[in-house]
């Protein structure tokens, strides 16, 4: 089955082909030419992740694949959680929100510095039928930035259990143990039965 997939983020495209690629015939949004996604105003994962992929569907007649996630860091009191890709201002400059993380745990020590990236897969079909999945991978944030693989903040993130970043894992490495497929390992059966 061909899904597009509503993001206009080369990153989360890479993943999610190689998460969900071998179920579906999955197709980047640029392949529909033209469509734009709204803005993501909503206070929760789940909200923006159904607003992608509605509009996507709605303007296209196909079902859709979307992805809301984020970095929840807990001396954060959670942020930047939903706004991760606008942390440092509208720009969504991941150079910039990485350095806006750093500076404000700052001080912080290791044992304080826990985190959680955060996914919500959206499948919504023409038909009006949605799924959501999350999917979530605990960690803390390192000292400073560290590696050049992934994209967003995955130099500034270590995943429990290992010492290395996600920037500093090849894709494959990232993909076993990731936020995003743990959601979209769920949105695949979902894809499976339709
Ligand atoms: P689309 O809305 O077009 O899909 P986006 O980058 O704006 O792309 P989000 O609104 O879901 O996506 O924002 C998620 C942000 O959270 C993203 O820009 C990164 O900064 C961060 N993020 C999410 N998953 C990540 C990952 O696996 N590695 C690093 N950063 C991640």
């Amino acid at each position: 089955m061909r899904v597009v997939l509503a993001t206009s983020n080369a990153g989360k495209l890479a993943e999610v082909l190689a998460i969900v690629g071998p179920a579906a015939d999955v197709a980047a949004l640029e392949a529909l030419a033209g469509i734009e996604l709204p803005p993501e105003d909503g206070d929760t994962y789940e909200e923006n992740a159904l607003v992608k992929g509605r509009a996507v569907t709605r303007a296209a007649g196909v079902p859709a694949l979307a992805d809301d996630s984020g970095l929840e860091v807990d001396a954060l009191g959670g942020a930047p959680g939903v706004r991760s890709s606008r942390y440092a201002g509208p720009a969504c400059d991941p150079v910039a929100n990485n350095d806006k993380l750093l500076r404000e745990l700052d001080g912080v020590p290791a044992r304080a510095r826990g985190a959680r990236f955060v996914c919500v897969a959206a499948l919504v079909i023409p038909d009006g039928r949605e799924w959501l999945a999350r999917g979530e991978v605990e960690g803390r944030i390192a000292d400073g930035s560290r590696g050049t693989g992934g994209f967003g903040y995955d130099p500034l993130f270590i995943p429990a259990g290992y010492e290395c970043t996600f920037a500093e894992m090849t894709s494959e490495e990232k993909n076993e143990i990731s936020h995003r497929t743990r959601a979209f390992q769920a949105i695949k059966t979902f894809l499976e039965e339709i």
